[in-house]
């Protein structure tokens, strides 16, 4: 067990490259750089096109045009959205590229090479014994593609990634489950898949229960494991005038982010973007993977403070007894040795909680890519309900989503775990019973491909390969399948490392604000966005839409009976389907007609009445977790005495989308370049380290050598580096009620590199 502090946090030490504040002037500069730039007028025309933001699922793009969110509020575009834009207006790949660099080349590639090749504007494949991706025609492609997709379907697969639209995830996973394949593998079971799984059993939904507006209306907010200022900027400029009215921020993040402390935005042009606003009202930073800990101590506060809602749990709660027992009954020190936190600031959290008339909890990666993080999201529930903070407005639980439309390719079925109604409405619409195989989520994909059990994937959008944890085996899996299909609007990493048995075949997509139709996606917020028909800058390419591409191949795998897949290729006959099948979606039956975007019914919860079948609240008990880490000779390495072992965080830097490279830099925790890692200096010291020193990381699959230390705000015994690159040290753990890997906590020894 890890002990408890030896230095009292704040751990808030940072480094002389560290700004501030977050946000401010760079924001502006970086706008002013690229919309001056050549390139400025299609993003300026980008930005103001009607189509949700690429970037993050915090939605904008209301009825009035891109800049604008859910509430018709102005000025919602961030930073992130002009990198996102930025890097889908660069120059088509040229056709001679791939004829000139073979593929042991690409292979060396970084992933901002990669993105910087360009965009793909013509199919290619990869065939058994070639060194060469070549241009292939589409009579080819559909061919190779059908034979695939008529193996035996438990040997079917596909992957997904939330950047494309509801229209073309629906036919995906129709397509796949009228197959008779149940391998609807996605992104989200490396993300928030905890959060679906917990949300499921307590409320009896998937999803966020609170809505843009009722988030204005909290008192307070909780907002754990979320480095939002990058991640979500357009929910810090709610946080800011939150604080404004009055309202308490409480922080629970191992490192101390800078925006997260004060953040300067650019919506706020006078008052906040040079000076910065107070984010936080109270920091705390707990040990990595420790969340339940901490939240069963402020459990354990409200009831010696008497701020539990009794009355609420009694009426709208089941099982809420056990929950107070175990608050009740675990010692402080038992507590406050396992997350590292003192008991006077859980005391404070407590307070500020229970004294808030409505509190709005929110999370991200921190909590759920965690072997407990199912157990991580029940007990933020639980402390929400504890304190009758579930069910009105201005109040609730609210999982800070990923991509841009992962949770419409939920809502549309892309799951292994489909929702009973859905499967009865799939089954009406085939007029014949579904038998669902368990199905593979994402890290089951790579262990059966890694067994030799899958023969063909498709992958609509992401990077299978350098989203996975042990990058090694994460190759070998993918090169043991016969057929893999990647659908991408830019070269990444995947395609050139996750390569097929025998054929590898990348197919060039139109991204959201060029297709020649309208689409939909939901953001995080449950809010249905219809995006606006665009054009392509790419002259000349040859790409495809999703939709067209799926709907010919499954017209060729299954033929017309019962589904008329060719109809399919109508977007607005998919909508119709949709609002048939999808519950909460009927109005996107319509939208042609009426442009009405749209909450999705059902999913927003003001009165304390919730879906499970009782209608109350199922509570569950969260056991500590026993955070244990390796001594450093059980790394195997050279002289034990001269490691030091850390709890390393993985994550995204300031100027990454996902596997995605932007910059090289991360500004605000002054990290200069990828290869880097952040620790606290009392770490550093320990093994006789200074700043920008090199040592070797090493985890359980491998090791990055000459990282450079960096000291930064983060809590002694954790450390922080950047994936998709650290992908290739670990074999990550798995939650297993959610199957996603626990990238927050991984085991590492560093040493000296001398
Ligand atoms: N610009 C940009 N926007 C994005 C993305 C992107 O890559 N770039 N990615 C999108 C996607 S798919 C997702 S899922 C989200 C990710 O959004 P985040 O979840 O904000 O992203 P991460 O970088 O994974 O960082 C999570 C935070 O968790 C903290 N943390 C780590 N371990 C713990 C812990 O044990 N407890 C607590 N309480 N905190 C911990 C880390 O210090 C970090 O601040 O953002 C989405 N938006
Ligand atoms: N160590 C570590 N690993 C992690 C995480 C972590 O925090 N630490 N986070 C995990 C999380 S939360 C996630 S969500 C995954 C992300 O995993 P993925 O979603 O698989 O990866 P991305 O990097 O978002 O995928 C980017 C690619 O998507 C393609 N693309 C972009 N737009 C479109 C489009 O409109 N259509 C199509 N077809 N393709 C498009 C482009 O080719 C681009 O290169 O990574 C996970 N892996
Ligand atoms: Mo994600």
């Amino acid at each position: 067990m890890e002990t408890n502090p030896q230095q009292q946090p704040p751990f808030n030490e940072t480094n002389e490259d560290t700004p501030a504040i977050g946000g401010g002037l760079p924001v502006i500069e970086y706008w002013a750089e690229k919309t001056l730039s050549p390139q400025g007028p299609k993003l300026w025309k980008t930005l103001f096109h009607h189509s949700a933001c690429l970037s993050c699922s915090w939605g904008t793009g209301g009825q009035k045009g891109g800049f604008t969110n859910e509430e018709g509020e102005k000025l919602q575009r961030c930073m992130k959205s002009v990198e996102a834009i930025t890097a889908e207006i660069q120059p088509g790949v040229s056709t001679h590229f791939f004829d000139t660099n073979p593929i042991a080349r690409l292979q060396q590639l970084s992933s901002y090479e990669a993105d910087r090749l360009g965009r793909l504007s013509f199919p290619v494949i990869l065939r058994a014994g070639s060194s060469h991706y070549e241009r292939i025609s589409w009579d080819e492609i559909y061919s190779t593609a059908t034979e695939a997709f008529k193996r035996d379907p438990e040997r079917v697969a596909s992957y997904s990634s939330g950047r494309g639209c509801n229209e073309a995830a629906f036919i995906l996973q129709l397509m796949m489950r009228t197959l008779g394949s149940n391998n609807l593998a996605d992104c989200s079971d490396l993300c928030h898949a905890p959060s679906t799984t917990a949300l499921n059993e307590m409320f009896g939904t998937k999803t966020s229960i609170v809505s843009l507006e009722s988030l204005k209306e909290a008192d307070c907010v909780v907002l754990a494991g979320a480095n939002s200022p990058s991640n979500h900027p357009r929910l810090m400029n709610e946080l800011i005038k939150l604080r404004e009215k009055g309202a308490k921020i409480i922080i629970i993040n191992p490192m101390m982010e800078i925006g997260l402390v004060k953040f300067g935005s650019p919506a706020f042009p006078v008052k906040s973007l040079i000076p910065g606003s107070d984010i936080a009202s109270l920091y705390l930073q707990p040990i990595p993977g420790s969340d339940v800990a901490l939240f069963v101590g402020i459990q354990k506060s409200l009831i010696a403070q008497g701020l539990v809602d009794r009355s609420f749990l009694q009426a709208h709660t089941e099982d809420w007894e056990a929950i107070l027992e175990q608050a009740q009954n675990v010692d402080w020190e038992t507590i406050t040795a396992t997350c590292g936190v003192s008991r006077s600031e859980i005391e404070t959290a407590a307070t500020i909680i229970g004294k808030s008339p409505r509190v709005v909890f929110g999370w991200a990666m921190g909590i759920t890519q965690q072997t407990n993080g199912v157990d991580n999201v029940y007990s933020i529930a639980n402390t929400a309900l504890m304190t009758g903070n579930a069910g009105k407005m201005g109040a609730g639980v609210m999982p800070v989503r990923g991509h841009s439309n992962v949770q419409g390719f939920g809502s549309m079925g892309v799951t292994v775990k489909l929702k009973e109604e859905i499967k009865q409405a799939l089954e009406r619409l085939l007029g014949r019973p579904l038998t669902l195989p368990k199905g593979y989520h994402t890290r089951d994909l790579i262990e059966a491909a890694d067994a030799d059990k899958v023969d063909t994937l498709i992958c609509v959008g992401g990077n299978l390969y350098g989203a996975n944890p042990n990058s090694a085996q994460a190759k070998r899996a993918l090169s043991k399948i016969d057929t893999i299909i990647y659908l991408a609007t830019k070269p990444n990493i995947g395609h050139f490392n996750g390569l097929a048995k025998t054929n590898t075949i990348i197919i060039p997509v139109f991204n959201r604000f060029e297709h020649p139709y309208k689409t939909t996606v939901e953001s995080g917020n449950n809010f249905v966005r219809f995006n606006d028909t665009g054009e392509t800058h790419l002259k000349g390419a040859d790409l495809v839409t999703e939709v067209e591409f799926l709907t010919t191949l499954a017209d060729r795998v299954l033929g017309e009976d019962p589904i008329q897949w060719h109809k399919l290729s109508d977007p607005r006959y998919v909508r119709q389907l949709i609002a048939t099948t999808i519950p909460g979606y009927e109005k996107i039956g319509t939208i042609d007609d009426t442009n009405e975007e749209f909450t999705i019914s059902g999913r927003i919860v003001t009165t304390p009445h919730f879906k499970t079948p009782s209608g109350k609240a199922k509570m569950f008990v969260t056991p500590l977790p026993t955070l244990t880490l390796p001594k450093p000779e059980e790394f195997g390495i050279d002289r034990p005495e001269r490691g030091l072992v850390l709890a390393l965080m993985t994550g995204r830097s300031y100027s990454q989308h996902n596997t995605v490279v932007y910059k090289l830099g991360d500004k605000y925790r002054g990290m200069p370049h990828r290869n880097c890692i952040l620790l606290n200096r009392i770490d550093a010291e320990k093994i006789g380290l200074a700043a920008h020193d090199r040592v070797t990381v090493q985890g359980d699959a491998g090791k990055m050598d000459e990282v450079e230390v960096i000291y930064g705000s983060v809590r002694e015994g954790a450390a922080l580096m950047f994936y998709p690159e650290v992908n290739v040290i670990f074999t990550a753990k798995t939650e297993t009620r959610s199957g996603t890997p626990a990238y927050k906590r991984v085991p590492v020894v560093i040493y000296s590199s001398k």
